[in-house]
């Protein structure tokens, strides 16, 4: 066989991959034309990372890569950049290697969104230092609330076989600025921190050293008994201490540039200090002094809810505001956004603003555990603006994600599934950008830069989240999800022997007089927990934002809501709304079907039916059930169930 049949086999295999479009390369697909020329003086791993990218996707001629010290640079911190076009050239800046890296991204993703890129002049700075990405990936495989596939990390593979998508993952993260991964479950085993788990988890930090990503893992606080064989975990103990010492000296021995700890201790089950009646930031402590020497940090979890009677969304603060100032300086406390749970809609967590002396981590969810799985288009990052709105971004140290990725092709399950991974990176980078602004850019480097396609698709993107609150717990509603998986409703739900506190009934209070949980200052008083000018907000039934009303106060069936319709009625209009708008969703995702390749036009378009049929779904579920206690009929407009 010749030559021309060879090449045109291999043309023809290049045109069906393109053709067969599979969600693998996120927003990361630029075709290499390998014709820039790239300037770089000094040669390292990194460097070369940020060379090669350059070398093969940027198309806009000579690009110098520079070391700087200089006053700019050095201001702009160890992760900062700045980008300049001077005498026909683009000069990336940066006092370190990772601030090139940074700055190759950047100008990659102008090229991508389709910018000008003849004239520039950017500085750019990290808003937080520590923006990591946390995994629940069980050391079997599994991933506690992961809904696109199996564990990205082959444990039995390693070390022998290191899969090709550690890389791919390492480049995603680092386009976005993510700097950082905890590659366990909180709900961690013991096994993580054995020699032969060591050894995997080394080979992983080598393949994403280059891109600037370290390596932390979860820990269970009973390790010492469980792997070191000693007979207590508790913190204040001598042999107890010195086995930490001893083990994160055999870490940093693999592992030199190695993050540190995240800890979830006395929650849900899991060991922890309390357990010798220490608190927790003896535990957190103990910890921390292990792994200063060496830079490294503890990140212990706020996520804790004893078995007090106190309303749930107070536990938090109750166990954590007190030991304020009391935790080392390489302990930062990871307190998820919302006081209970990732619900589809929350009020921030009183325990930010009210821990001025401790450093703080805020966590949210990525994996869409409350909000339909990767079966629904629910971009999250409205959710995370609105928690801005509340919480100044200089009060945190940095931010953590629950990821949604597993080892489908196409990594999240749902292809718009990845805008949240690629939105949690660019806001942990920078706050301030817009929703809107992160949907764009996403759109236009993932499918196409044409207008008539990202202006609809934004839009669907920056009302998905709504809509889903919409027909899941509108108006405040939390916590109506179905047992143990969390995907459909069940507001009714019974289970004997149950705490009352995992059960829907706990947060709705449905009664024939009214719907919602109060928290108002006579009841559960949880708007006490906030600064006096926020808790009066919330205390008051007239002032208090209507997408938190049934979350701070019990309210009647008949009271007038602002738009004048009674609390029934808007309900019922709410569910409503949210079903009209995911059948709105598939009518624009029809009309996209000329801009998207075939294979994930179609994926989309399933799921959008699955959602559109959920909706409906939870719709005639929740107000069937609650108009048990209302004992009203639906109002105009409103469909009732078939
Ligand atoms: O959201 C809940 C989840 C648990 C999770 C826990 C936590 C990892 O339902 O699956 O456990 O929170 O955040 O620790």
């Amino acid at each position: 066989m010749n030559k021309r049949f060879w090449s045109g086999l291999c043309f023809l295999s290049l045109a069906l991959t393109l053709w067969a479009e599979d969600g693998s390369r996120l927003w990361l697909r630029q075709t290499p034309v390998n014709q820039a020329s790239v300037c770089c003086l000094v040669t390292s791993p990194m460097l070369t990372v940020a060379r090669e990218e350059l070398a093969a996707l940027w198309q806009g001629g000579e690009v110098d890569l520079q070391l700087c010290a200089d006053e700019t640079h050095r201001r702009l911190g160890k992760e900062g950049y700045t980008i300049r076009t001077s005498e026909g050239k683009t000069v990336l800046g940066a006092a370190t290697e990772q601030g090139l890296l940074y700055a190759t991204y950047h100008l990659l993703r102008l090229q991508a969104e389709g910018a000008d890129c003849s004239q520039l002049n950017i500085q750019e700075k990290p808003a937080f230092d520590i923006r990591v990405l946390n995994h629940w990936d069980n050391l079997d495989g599994t991933i506690e609330r992961g809904y696109a596939g199996r564990s990205l990390w082959k444990w039995e593979e390693l070390t022998d076989s290191v899969s090709a998508r550690y890389r791919e993952y390492a480049r995603a993260n680092a386009s976005v600025g993510i700097n950082g991964t905890v590659l366990n479950n909180v709900n961690a085993s013991p096994e993580i921190l054995s020699e032969d788990y060591l050894q995997k988890v080394r080979k992983l930090a080598d393949v994403f050293r280059p891109y600037g990503i370290k390596v932390y893992l979860s820990v269970n606080f009973a390790s010492p008994m469980k792997l070191g064989g000693l007979s207590t975990a508790d913190p204040l103990d001598e042999e107890v201490a010195r086995w930490w010492k001893e083990k994160v000296r055999e870490i940093y021995g693999l592992i030199p540039d190695f993050g540190g700890f995240l800890v979830k201790a006395n929650s849900e089950g899991q060991p922890g200090p309390c357990d010798y009646g220490r608190t927790h930031a003896e535990g957190a402590n103990m910890l921390a002094e292990a792994l200063k020497p060496y830079g490294g940090i503890v990140m212990w979890r706020a996520f804790v809810y004893s078995p007090s009677d106190a309303d749930r969304a107070k536990q938090a603060y109750l166990e954590f505001q007190p030991l304020d100032g009391r935790f080392r300086d390489n302990v930062m406390v990871q307190v998820k956004n919302g006081p209970i749970d990732f619900q589809p809609r929350e009020p921030y967590s009183p325990l930010f603003g009210a821990m001025p002396h401790t450093p703080l981590m805020v966590e949210f969810q990525i994996t869409q555990e409350y909000l339909g799985h990767s079966n629904h288009l629910a971009y999250l990052a409205t959710m995370w603006k609105e928690f801005y709105r509340y919480v100044q971004p200089s009060s945190l140290k940095g931010v953590a994600g629950v990821v949604n990725v597993g080892d489908n092709v196409n990594w999240c399950g749902h292809d718009f599934a990845q805008a949240n991974w690629y939105a949690y990176g660019r806001l942990a980078w920078n706050p301030d950008l817009s929703a809107e602004e992160i949907a764009r850019e996403w759109l236009a480097q993932t499918f196409t830069t044409d207008r008539r396609f990202v202006e609809p698709m934004t839009q669907v993107m920056m009302e998905s989240r709504e809509a889903v609150v919409d027909y899941m717990m509108p108006l405040g509603l939390h916590h109506i999800f179905a047992w143990g998986h969390h995907y459909g409703p069940e507001p009714w739900c019974k289970v004997p022997g149950a705490r009352a506190d995992w059960l829907p009934s706990y947060y709705h209070q449905a009664d024939k007089e009214g719907l919602g949980f109060d928290r108002s200052r006579t009841g559960s008083d949880a708007v006490s927990q906030y600064p006096d000018s926020l808790a009066r907000v919330f205390d008051s039934l007239e002032q208090c934002p209507e997408e938190y009303l049934l979350w701070f106060h019990h309210v009647k069936w008949s009271q007038k809501l602002r738009s004048g319709r009674s609390l029934w009625d808007e309900l019922c209009y709410k569910y409503q709304q949210g079903v009209d708008d995911v059948r709105a969703f598939q009518r624009v995702w029809k009309e996209m079907q000329p801009y998207v390749d075939a294979e994930r036009y179609q994926a989309v378009a399933e799921r959008l039916d699955i959602q559109a049929h959920d909706a409906v779904w939870w719709k005639d579920a929740c107000l069937e059930y609650f108009r048990t206690f209302s004992k009203q009929p639906y109002p105009k407009g409103v469909e009732p169930p078939v």
